[in-house]
C-alpha cells in the first residue's frame, strides 16, 4: 500500500477535512476512495495507469476521486473548473482519458463531449456510491498524476508525476515546514496545481492534519476563517497576500485590530509560486507580525528551495534547496556560476517529475545529459541565499500565480477575424505580479476590446485573457523580422 494511505489508517478517527460545512475523518475519506476506486475497476483488477480525468471543485469529494483513481492503480487527471470547454477538450484529447468523473454542476457543460470525444461521463454520485473490491498493489514508479502547465510551446504539456516523485514532494515539505498531526490548513488556492494539491492538501492529509476547503478565493471568508482562530497554517500566491491586505485596509481600527491578533497566531504563513514583492512582505508583517516564508517551486520539480522555517526568512529570497533537492546554477555552458553571478537553475532529486505526457523530445530536451532538469529560471546565490532574478523567456508570464504561454494567448488572438497579427507580454503589477497585454494589428480601426475579451473566454480560460491592448498598424520586429517583445512592452 502506498504511504500516504497507511499513514491514514493510522489516523482514523482524526479530521481529515472540512468542506461544505461538514467534517469527515480520516476514516471517511478511505472508505470513499475505496468505493470509487470499486466503482473504477468494476471488473478489471487494475487501471494499469488508464488516466482518469475528474472535474471536481475544491471538496472531500476531490480528495475521495484523487484518492480512489491512485488506489484503482489509475492516472489522476485534475481538470480546472474554470477552464472553458475547448481548454478541457484539450486535456481529455492530449490524455486519451476515456472516463471524465464530474460534479452535477458540470454534466451539462461536459455533455457535448461525450459525443465528440467518446469519453463516458461519470457522476460524483454514482463513482462515490458505496462498494469495496480488492485493489491492485503499487511500485512507486508507477505514474500517479498529470497536471499541465504553460510553456515555451504554445499548448500546456502534462506534466506526469510517478507515486514516489509526489511522496518525496511532500515528504520534503512536511520535514522543511514541521507539519504535525495537530495542523490545520486552509486550502483556497485551484486544485489543477502543485501549490494547492501537494504543499496545502496533500501534506496536511500526509501528517494526519486537517484541510479546509475553500471552493473560491475570498478575502473576506478567508480573514473570517483567520479570526476563528482555528489555522495554524496558511499558504498562498502573493497575489493573495496582497488582496487580503487591502481587505484588512478597508476595515476599521477596531477589527483592523481583531485581524491582525489573529493573524499573529498561525505558526506559519508561506507565499509563493511567483515573486513576493518586498512591499507586501513588509506590509503583510506590520499587519500580522508574520514573516511570510517565501519559496520557489515548479509543477515539474515541486518545491525546490525554502527560506528556513526557524532561521533567517530573508526579504527578496528563496532560501537554499529543501531536504533531497540537488540544485546548482550554471551559464549557457552548464559550468557552474559563482557566488553574485546570474546562473540557471537546475534541479535533480526523487521529487523532479518523470516526464511530458507523451512528448519524449520536450521530455529529452528539459534535461541536460547528466540528467539535472532545466528550469528556465535564473537566479543567484547572495549572501548565502538564492533570489530569483527572473525566467529566461519572455513568453513565459505569471499572472495571480498562474504560469501563462504568450504563445498560447497569441495563437488564439490569431484565430480571430479582427486580429491579422499580436504580440502578448507579461507587464509588471503590482497586484497580480504580471498584467497581460496584447499588442493588435488589425484590419479595422477600432477594436472593440469587451467583445474581444468575450470572445477569448469561450476558448481560454479568464486568468489567460489580456488586461490591456493597444492596436499598432505594424509590430515592433529587429533586423531578422523577429517580434522584439521589449519593444512591445514600451507600447503600454
Ligand atoms: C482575475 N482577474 C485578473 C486576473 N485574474 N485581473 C488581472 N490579472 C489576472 N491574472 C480579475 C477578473 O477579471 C475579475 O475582474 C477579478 O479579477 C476577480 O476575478 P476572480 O477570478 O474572481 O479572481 P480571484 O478569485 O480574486 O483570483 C485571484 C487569485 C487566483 C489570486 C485567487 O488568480 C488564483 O487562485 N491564483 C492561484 C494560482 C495558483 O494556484 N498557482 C500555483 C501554480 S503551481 P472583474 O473586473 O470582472 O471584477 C506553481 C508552482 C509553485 O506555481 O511554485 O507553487
Ligand atoms: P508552474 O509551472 O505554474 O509550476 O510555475 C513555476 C514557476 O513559478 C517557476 O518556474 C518560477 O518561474 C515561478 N515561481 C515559483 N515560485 C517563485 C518564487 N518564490 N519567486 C519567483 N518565481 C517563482
Amino acid at each position: 500500500m502506498l504511504s500516504i494511505f497507511e499513514r491514514a489508517d493510522r489516523f482514523k478517527d482524526r479530521k481529515a477535512i472540512h468542506s461544505n460545512n461538514q467534517d469527515y475523518t480520516y476514516a471517511d475519506l478511505i472508505t470513499a476512495s475505496n468505493a470509487v476506486a470499486a466503482n473504477l475497476l468494476n471488473d478489471a483488477v487494475d487501471l494499469n495507469e488508464g488516466r482518469i480525468t475528474f472535474l471536481v471543485p475544491p471538496s472531500f469529494e476531490y480528495t475521495a476521486v484523487e484518492w480512489g483513481i491512485w488506489k484503482a492503480g489509475g492516472i489522476a487527471v485534475p481538470l480546472c473548473v474554470l477552464h472553458p470547454l475547448p481548454s478541457i477538450q484539450y486535456v481529455l484529447e492530449d490524455t486519451q482519458a476515456e472516463v471524465v468523473i464530474a460534479h452535477e454542476d458540470f454534466i451539462g457543460f461536459l455533455k457535448p463531449l461525450e459525443s465528440v470525444l467518446g469519453v463516458t461521463l461519470v457522476t460524483l454520485e454514482s463513482i462515490l456510491k458505496q462498494n469495496s473490491k480488492a485493489m491492485p498493489k503499487l511500485e512507486p514508479s508507477r505514474r500517479a498524476m498529470i497536471l499541465y502547465t504553460s510553456g515555451t510551446t504554445s499548448k500546456p504539456k502534462g506534466v506526469v508525476t510517478t507515486h514516489g516523485n509526489i511522496e518525496a514532494q511532500i515528504t520534503t515539505l512536511v520535514n522543511a515546514w514541521e507539519w504535525e498531526k495537530d495542523d490545520y490548513i486552509l486550502n483556497i488556492l485551484p486544485l489543477h496545481h502543485v501549490h494547492g494539491i501537494i504543499n496545502v492538501m496533500s501534506c496536511a492529509l500526509w501528517s494526519g492534519a486537517c484541510c479546509e476547503f475553500l471552493p473560491k478565493f475570498d478575502a473576506e471568508k478567508v480573514w473570517d476563517i483567520i479570526k476563528s482562530g482555528r489555522l495554524t497554517l496558511f499558504m498562498a500566491v502573493p497575489t493573495i497576500y496582497y488582496k487580503l491586505i487591502s481587505f484588512w485596509e478597508s476595515t476599521n481600527e477596531k477589527e483592523q485590530a481583531e485581524l491582525s491578533e489573529a493573524a499573529s497566531k498561525l505558526r506559519l504563513m508561506v507565499s509563493g509560486s511567483a515573486a513576493l514583492p518586498v512591499p507586501v512582505l513588509e506590509k503583510w508583517r506590520s499587519i500580522s507580525n508574520q514573516t511570510l516564508l517565501e519559496r520557489y517551486g515548479m509543477t515539474e520539480i515541486g518545491m525546490g528551495l525554502s527560506n528556513s522555517y526557524r532561521g533567517e526568512r530573508r526579504p527578496g529570497h528563496v532560501g537554499l534547496p529543501l531536504p533531497g533537492v540537488e540544485m546548482r546554477l550554471v551559464d549557457s555552458n552548464n559550468h557552474e556560476v559563482k557566488e553574485n553571478e546570474p546562473g540557471e537553475f537546475q534541479i535533480k532529486g526523487p521529487s523532479v517529475f518523470k516526464e511530458y505526457w507523451q512528448k519524449p523530445e520536450a521530455t529529452q530536451k528539459a534535461f541536460t545529459e547528466d540528467g539535472w532538469f532545466i528550469t528556465g529560471d535564473i537566479g543567484m546565490l547572495n549572501n548565502g541565499l538564492y533570489k530569483i532574478l527572473g525566467r529566461d523567456s519572455v513568453d513565459i508570464i505569471k499572472s495571480g500565480g498562474y504560469k501563462i504561454s504568450a504563445l498560447e494567448i497569441e495563437d488564439i488572438l490569431r484565430k480571430h477575424e479582427q486580429i491579422n497579427d499580436c504580440a502578448v507580454v507579461g507587464l509588471p503589477d503590482e497586484e497580480w505580479g504580471e498584467l497581460i497585454a496584447a499588442c493588435i494589428v488589425s484590419p479595422s480601426s477600432e477594436l472593440d476590446t469587451k467583445a474581444l475579451s468575450k470572445w477569448i473566454k469561450t476558448q481560454m480560460p479568464a486568468y489567460k485573457t489580456p488586461r490591456k491592448y493597444v492596436l499598432v498598424k505594424e509590430l515592433p520586429r529587429n533586423v531578422l523580422g523577429k517580434v522584439t517583445k521589449n519593444e512591445v512592452k514600451k507600447l503600454f
